[in-house]
């Protein structure tokens, strides 16, 4: 009977289905009983979103909310793992044992956090070698903030503070999305996200308390992180077409523009505060804590998110480089699990 209701919202099988219960009376029976199952367990699923109760893995879900689930929770894996490569760049030359540990410590964490979100996607019945797989062949997405280059120690400031603060003003909402493996994984990830935006903005904070030099150098990693960090909040709500789902099955809490809002106004203080500008001309203060900003270039967006941004080729081709040369460790942990159950 399970198959039954899965197979379903698959056309050319219902309306198979359809001419042998015309053939077969006892089938149509069977076939009604179906219908109308299916429509109890999309009742049944619309009443628990609607009571703010989480759905798990093994309750019955609608097809398009878990492939919706799959797309998002996979592409924030791979934004985490692909994220560590600008920051990873500059552990050697970290210009102190101090900055050295934290930011080690730092990048660990965002693996760790792909490790949990590709769990999470994982009990949506996708294996991860899959996840990978449509990584490498560009089927799935990742963040576009990663495929900007980080030139000096002060883009690893800009990194923590801007693209970290931005990651978080999304995951906090997302701490209440709808299906319960995400939502878990975004408590612990908030609360170690927010340790990486203070730890980008204490980069900036001493280099703005630093040279002339340091100061400009700290200013023009704001130029040039500002714009790609706003970028990551995905294309305004009209242009977002994912949207309507994600907010009427509760995925997503708030809209891309909304998040970014919040991100904007809590942002320009801080900047203000350490004496930094942020790079928009046409920005407004609407009133005492919000902010208006100016155009968002959409044509360099969807350049980077279509693969042609500064980094995209150089960002995939490592990772499949150490993905294909890690393969033995991958071969020895499943050894030795064999070994040991
Ligand atoms: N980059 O209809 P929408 C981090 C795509 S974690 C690339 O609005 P949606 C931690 C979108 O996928 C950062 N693609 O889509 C860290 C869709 O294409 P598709 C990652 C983007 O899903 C810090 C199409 O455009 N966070 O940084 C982007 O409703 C430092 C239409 O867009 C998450 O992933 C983009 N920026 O909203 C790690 C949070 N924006 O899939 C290391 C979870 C949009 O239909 C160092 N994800 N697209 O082919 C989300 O909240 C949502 O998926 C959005 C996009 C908001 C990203």
């Amino acid at each position: 009977m399970i198959i039954v209701i899965f197979s379903i919202s698959n056309r050319h099988f219902k309306d198979s289905l359809k001419v042998a219960i015309l053939l077969i009376p006892d089938l149509n029976v069977i076939m009604n009983d179906t219908i109308i199952s299916e429509e109890i367990l999309l009742k049944e699923f619309e009443d628990k979103i609607n009571a703010e109760i989480k759905i798990e893995p093994k309750d019955w879900m609608p097809v398009a909310y878990r492939s919706h689930l799959i797309r998002q929770i996979s592409q924030h894996a791979h934004s985490e793992v692909i994220g560590m490569q600008p920051e990873g760049n500059w552990i050697s030359r970290a210009p102190s044992i101090r900055a050295k540990k934290i930011l080690l410590a730092k990048i660990q964490d965002e693996g760790g956090h792909g490790q949990y979100l590709y769990s999470a996607a994982e009990t949506l019945g996708v294996s991860r070698d899959q996840f990978i797989q449509w990584l490498h062949e560009g089927k799935s997405k990742y963040s576009s903030v990663f495929n900007y280059p980080s030139l000096n120690w002060a883009d690893i400031g800009a990194i923590g503070w801007l693209v970290d603060g931005a990651a978080i003003t999304n995951q906090v909402s997302l701490q209440r999305t709808s299906y319960g493996p995400y939502a878990r994984a975004m408590v612990r990830i908030c609360k170690e996200e927010s340790f990486h935006q203070r730890q980008g903005y204490e980069i900036m904070w001493k280099m703005m308390e630093g040279t002339k030099e340091q100061q400009e150098m700290a200013q023009d990693a704001i130029n040039r992180w500002w714009w790609p960090a706003l970028m990551m909040f995905g294309p305004h709500d009209s242009d977002s077409p994912n949207t309507s789902n994600a907010v009427k099955w509760k995925i997503k809490r708030e809209s891309n523009d909304r998040l970014r809002e919040k991100f904007i106004n809590k942002t320009i203080p801080q900047a203000e505060l350490i004496g930094l500008t942020v790079p928009d001309a046409k920005i407004i203060k609407i009133d005492e804590n919000n902010y208006k900003h100016g155009d968002i270039n959409w044509d360099e967006f969807w350049q980077v998110v279509n693969g042609n941004g500064p980094c995209n080729e150089q960002r995939l081709n490592h990772h499949k480089k150490y993905h294909s040369e890690g393969a033995w460790v991958r071969e020895c942990a499943i050894e030795f699990n064999k070994k040991n159950n």
